[in-house]
This record gives structure tokens, sequence and C-alpha cells, in this order.
């Protein structure tokens, strides 16, 4: 068997895939929360071109919230891990040498309050998913929760999100430790305005004195796209069979990625750009162009590969109509919707975002995409929903991708299958599921009185009502599969 990835191990591992940083020599400068996939094949690389290209001290401290295998994977080899680029060309993959500490928050629960109280530290970044802000979907407004409430009054170490920053950020204001950035790269919308809003309103909930927050933190916003399956025992083999080591905690990516970065750093940052992520005053076009026209296209993929049996999206992308459906639904709903960045065409960008998704080679599961629809729906589809309903039109294509949800929502797949609903508001989406009249007006119905995922205007609006009520009775009377293959 391959020797394990490490220090010692590198000098195994083909030059070309070897670190662009010598490991274990790069200061820290970030804390990262949130160490799922995503991360390392994304930011992880960024910042560790931009360090081999322009140096500085930035190396990564990585904090897992909940998980602490990834952590002890991690700390067995020596923080190396590989990240993979996987097409149907084959894979390449290169050792990530960047990282400077991981800490499992559940068994060191001050570690993150200490990182965010030393000056060496000046940004944090975070990917923890939309539900780790407890913000309501609909409305952005922290939630109410016994454990963000716990963790504001501070009886005990921090376990959610927000009230980690929280402790973290009022120990860095006692210490003097300067200003820092704190920049989500998770996907919704205006990312960085509701992080600020996210911590003020901590602030504000536990009572203490926002002064020092407002004078030295700043929240910009951020447009991230790789896409990065969850790894698999054959995703690591591939990389184990490229490296010539076996490493645990291998991740794997498509080639293509992309990072738009609002350039509001108070303390300095890595010469990201170097690495080729995009500098900018304002990343929200990029936002709702990456959002509607490849996040809202893919739970669109996810919902209707999932009741039709499809395990992944490329799978989902083969289906008859499916992707002439996207198409349309980029092109007559989405397009119009919003103002794209200067010099995008957004029925362009939908046409080489479904190439990706078509990418054989990346085993991207639609269960996996179509989780915490609740979370998603909002940025994804709701808001083309509320922009083309303003302007007046009839959203259809948008309001296949509510149906499929729906469906999904329902439990039940094409054959007959009972299907698992990952969400946090499960509970709910189950209760009004099993309240509802057993009709498509009565699923309707009950799914759009959900308030925190459906605003109360778009919930009254018969235009949409009527749209979404079509699609489920033609899924109805000819399943999922049959009224795509059938669209016209
Ligand atoms: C996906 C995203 O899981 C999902 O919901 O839509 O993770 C998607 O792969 C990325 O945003 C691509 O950048």
């Amino acid at each position: 068997m391959n020797p394990l990835l490490g220090l010692g191990s590198l000098r195994r591992v083909p030059t070309e895939s070897r670190p662009l940083v010598r490991p274990g020599t790069v200061p820290a400068g970030i804390v990262h929360i949130g160490l799922g996939a995503f991360h390392r094949a994304h930011q992880a690389v960024y910042t560790e071109e931009a360090v081999a290209a322009a140096g500085g001290d930035w190396g990564i401290v990585g904090v897992a919230p909940r998980s602490t295998a990834v952590v002890a994977a991690l700390q067995a080899q020596d923080l190396l891990f590989s990240v993979s680029d996987v097409s149907a060309a084959g894979t390449t993959a290169r050792v990530i040498g960047a990282f400077a500490g991981a800490r499992a928050a559940s068994a060191d629960p001050d570690a993150v309050v200490a990182l965010l109280a030393d000056p060496a530290i000046r940004v944090v970044t975070l990917c923890v998913t939309e539900k780790g802000y407890r913000l309501d979907p609909a409305t952005g407004r922290l939630l109410d929760d016994p454990a963000l409430d716990a963790d504001l009054r501070g009886d005990r170490p921090p376990t959610t999100v927000p009230g980690m920053l929280f402790r973290g950020l009022v120990a860095r204001s006692r210490a003097d430790a300067g200003p820092i950035a704190v920049v989500s790269c998770d996907n919704f919308s205006a990312n960085g305005r509701r992080t600020s809003g996210m911590l003020e309103a901590a602030f504000a909930r536990a009572g203490q004195d926002d002064a020092w927050l407002r004078a030295n933190v700043r929240c910009p916003g951020t447009m991230v796209d790789r896409i990065v399956p969850a790894s698999t025992d054959a995703s690591r083999a591939a990389a184990a069979a490229v490296l010539g080591v076996r490493d645990e905690a291998a991740v794997y990516g498509e080639p293509y990625r992309q990072w738009v970065i609002e350039d509001d750093y108070p303390a300095g940052r890595p010469a990201w750009e170097a690495a080729g992520a995009v500098l900018t005053d304002d990343a929200g076009p990029w936002e709702r162009l990456k959002l509607r026209a490849l996040n809202g296209v893919h739970s669109g993929m996810a919902y209707v590969g999932v009741l039709t049996g499809r395990a992944t999206i490329a799978d989902a992308y083969r289906m008859p109509g499916v992707a002439d459906a996207m198409r349309r639904f980029v092109a007559e709903d989405i397009a119009p919707s919003f103002t794209p960045p200067d010099g995008v065409s957004v029925v362009d960008y939908g046409d080489s975002t479904l190439e990706r998704f078509a990418n054989p080679a990346i085993a991207h599961r639609t269960i996996q995409v179509a989780m915490d629809g609740s979370q998603k729906l909002p940025q994804r589809v709701l808001e083309t929903i509320r922009d083309r309903r303003a302007a007046g039109a009839a959203p259809r294509w948008a309001a296949l991708v509510v149906a499929a949800w729906m469906r999904y929502a329902r439990g039940v797949a094409d054959d007959g299958r009972a299907l698992d609903l990952d969400d946090p508001l499960a509970a709910e989406i189950r209760a009004a599921v099993a309240a509802a009249p057993p009709t498509p007006e009565g699923l309707a119905g009950a799914l759009f009185g959900l308030t925190a995922i459906f605003p109360a205007e778009m919930a009254a609006d018969e235009t949409v009502r009527d749209l979404v009520v079509d699609w489920l009775t033609d899924f109805d009377k000819h399943g999922v599969e049959a009224t795509l293959a059938g669209i016209g």
C-alpha cells in the first residue's frame, strides 16, 4: 500500500504535484471556519498561489465547527492535502502546503476565540453553508435560536458560527488586536452585507456596544465558484494514483474556478489577484449571475434528477428535455431579471455552465445539491421570480424549479420510492406536507405558506401559484420524466 501523505513522504510525490510553498513555513494570517471540501479546493488553492507569487504571512488555520475527522486526517498528514482537477481529459493533482494549523471547535472550543484575538490573524474566511449563519432565509434576520443565545451569554464555549465570531471579536477588541476582515465564501445574496448584519445583530442581542465592531471589522462580499463534489473512495484512489501516496484528506473538483472579491480588507490580504481572482468594488452583479444562472439551474436539475432516479447532475443533464428546459429558464426568466456584470452575456454564461454540469468525470450527486432547499431557493430562484413579477412577466421555468422542489418535499419519487428530506426546516416542511390536501393546489398552498422561505407577496401572487400548480398537475398526471420529455 502507498505510504500516507506527509512531510516525510512528499519526496515521493511527482515534482509537478508538490506544493508551491514550503509546507510549514507560511506563518498564520487567515482563520478559515468550515473545513469542508469546498474551501480546500477553492480559497486554499488561491491563497497558496497568491503567497507563492507575491509572498505574505497568509498561512491558513482551518477550523472545523463540528467535525473532528477532517482535522485528525489533516494533522496525521502534517496539514498537507491534495486537490485534483478532474475532467474527461484526465486527472491532475497538487498538494497544498499553505495550512498553518487545523482545529476542531468541538474538541478545542476556545481555540477560535483565541485565534480571533491574535493580532497575526487579519482575515477570517467562512464556508459554513447558508444555514451556518443562523439567518432567516426570507428576511436575512438573525434567528431566535437557543444555542446562539447561550453562545451570546457566554456561559459555555460557543458552538454556533455567529456565536464563535461574536465571542472571538469581543476578545479581539479587548486584546486591542487590530482590524480584521470577515469574509463569507458561501452562496447567498449580498453575503458581505448579510455577514455584517449578522455580526451587528449578534452584538445587539448580547447588549454589547458595537463601536469597535463598526470601526474595525469589514465584511467584503464575494462570489465563489467551483464544482466540488463530496470526496469518495474512488476519488481518493484516483488522487493516490497520481500522487504515489495515500491522501485521506484529498478533494477533487472541476478544472474551472472563479473568485470575485470586494476589495475591502482593513489589515491587508493575500495577493489573490495573482492567482486569478477578480477584485472589484461591487460583487453584486457577479453574485446574482452565479446564484441565478448557475446555482438556480443546478438546483432545478437536482430536484428533477432526484425525482427521476438520476444519481448525478451529469445523469440529470442527459435526461430528455432537461437541458432544453434549463436553457429556456436562463434565456426567458433569468437573463431579463437583472443587469449582469459589464460585458457578460447571461445566455452564454448559462451555456458554459451547462457544459460544466455535463462533465461526466464529476460525480456530483443530485441528492447533495438537493439538500437544504429552504436555504437555497430564495437567492437561487425566488429572487428571479420576484424580479420578473415586478416587470409583469410570468416566469414559467423558474416555477418549474419551485414545483420540482415541492414535489421533492412531498417525499415521493416518480417510481414511488420515499425520498429523504435533508433540510434545517425539514420538520416544518413535513408538517406542511402532512396537513396539505392531496392535490397540486393543496401541496402548493401548504408550502407557499412557509414564510421562512416564501415572501408573503409571492405566496399571495396568483400568477406564480398557477404556474407552479400547472407543473405539479403535469407531474401528477404524467410523472416528472414524461413532463420534461414533452416540453415544447
Ligand atoms: C451546488 C453548489 O451543492 C449545491 O447546492 O449548487 O455547491 C455548486 O456546486 C457551487 O456553488 C459551484 O460553484
